[in-house]
């Protein structure tokens, strides 16, 4: 047992327990962060993840739908909320919300679901703000419409706040069991991890105070793994957190791991390091993390956190090109092809929430960094493509369905990502 300050920690020492399958400290984990260069991170991360994967790299066919910016809290990092004008809730889009702010109706959510199905999509991803008058029923509506009209689409949705809103507004108040059952009985398949950001009092004072918790955060993925549903979990990284900090974060996310392992039906499939992006946040005047630090970061994740089966580099926020780069570095996911996101936006782009990678594109992306592609579905499970059907092994084909309507603007494609690798760069010259 390696104890005591960082300067006693060796490399070597860290290198058998990862051998030996066992669980870093906090002291190695800061070591890691403070004293390891980038090429021995990537060797011990690549490490871990080739035990585990071998040289797959999974990505998905999915859509991200942000139902609502209107949201009850003010969390500092955060660019999307639109503040709820309460005085006249049919002229919302006033100047009290910044004029753009919106909720989509059941139709439009079912509509956007139809046309990415028909285009291939296994995945939507909902998640949005906390709507102080929309009604728990519109939730479930959601899930049950967007299953009716989409049979075999897996419905990941609802970060772990929004579960504990729902259940203080339903009437009568829901307990978080019931709440999560009756989503499921609506058509969720799972939770995506949205919602942890930095599991310290000290952050959580200073960056998003009126937001619950980790108790609360934990409590919801808990009782989501008690009944058998899969969850994933984030950590969003490079604002006023220290390394030690995250850290911590990751500790907490692989005890709890540990424990639904040991006597839940289900744990989390997947971590996911946000990169703090500071445009139009409150913290805007910082920098964010460099290249460096997401690289370290996703690394550092793959070597905490071994009893959770996969690390995902969000391509969105740590860019398509770092995602690529990370798959070396621990990372065995660069998730999907998200079509809109409006969480965050970069200004390079001109800010726009279409935000897409064809499956060339993440295709092109695995293979350039020497891996092999897999098309997974929302639960890790492989993908078999025929045609216009797919399916995931054990269960039926997809039922293909008509092209749906092009209800929002698709075919008016002005993508923030270009993405000019190094291929296209010399097929173009
Ligand atoms: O909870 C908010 C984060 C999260 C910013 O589970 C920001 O597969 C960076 O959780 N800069 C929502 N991040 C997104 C999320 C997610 C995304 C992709 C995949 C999965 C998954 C989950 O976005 C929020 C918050 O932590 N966030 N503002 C920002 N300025």
């Amino acid at each position: 047992m390696i104890a005591g300050s960082a300067h006693q920690i060796s490399i070597d020492a860290i290198r058998i327990k990862l051998d030996l399958g066992e669980p870093l400290s906090f002291d190695e984990g800061l070591h890691l962060y403070e004293n390891v260069d980038i090429h021995t991170l990537g060797e011990l991360a690549n490490s871990v993840r080739e035990k585990l994967h071998g040289r797959d790299a999974y990505y998905n066919i999915n859509l991200h739908i942000n139902y609502t910016n209107y949201c009850v809290l003010r969390c500092k990092f955060c660019s999307f909320y639109r503040p709820f004008a309460k005085e006249n809730a049919h002229d919302r889009n006033s100047a009290e919300d910044g004029g753009d702010g919106y909720e989509l109706s059941v139709e439009e959510i079912v509509s956007r679901a139809k046309r990415a199905y028909s285009a291939g999509a296994t995945e939507v991803h909902m998640v949005g703000g906390l709507h102080p008058k929309t009604p728990f029923s519109y939730y479930t509506d959601v899930c049950s419409a967007v299953k009716k009209a989409c049979p075999h689409m897996h419905i990941k949705a609802f970060t772990a706040i929004e579960i504990i809103h729902f259940s203080r507004i339903a009437k009568p108040r829901l307990s978080i069991e019931q709440v999560l059952v009756q989503l499921r009985e609506a058509g969720l398949g799972s939770m995506p991890g949205g919602g942890a950001e930095i599991f310290d009092d000290r952050v959580h004072e200073e960056t998003f105070k009126n937001k619950v918790g980790e108790t609360e955060w934990f409590e919801v993925h808990r009782v989501a793994h008690e009944l058998g549903i899969f969850t994933n979990a984030t950590m969003l990284y490079g604002h006023v957190e220290t390394p030690a900090e995250r850290i911590k974060h990751l500790i907490k996310l692989r005890d709890h791991q540990e424990a639904s392992l040991r006597q839940r039906k289900a744990a989390f499939n997947c971590v996911v390091p946000l990169s703090f992006v500071p445009d139009h946040s409150q913290l805007s005047h910082l920098a964010g993390p460099s290249g460096l630090d997401d690289l370290k970061t996703l690394a550092i994740s793959r070597l905490m956190c071994p009893n959770i089966p996969h690390i995902k580099a969000f391509w969105i926020m740590q860019s398509p090109k770092l995602a690529q780069v990370s798959l070396n570095w621990g990372v065995d996911d660069i998730d999907g092809t998200v079509v809109y996101y409006d969480i965050t936006k970069r200004e390079g782009g001109g800010g726009t929430t279409h935000q897409e990678l064809s499956v060339d594109d993440l295709k092109r992306l695995i293979v350039e960094s020497g891996c092999k592609p897999v098309e997974r579905d929302t639960l890790y499970r492989r993908v078999i493509r025929d045609e216009d059907r797919w399916q995931v092994e054990g269960e039926g084909w997809s039922v293909p369905i008509e092209p749906a309507e092009n209800s929002y603007p698709l075919d008016n494609p002005n993508h923030l990502v270009e993405l000019r690798t190094n291929a296209e760069e010399n097929r173009a010259s």
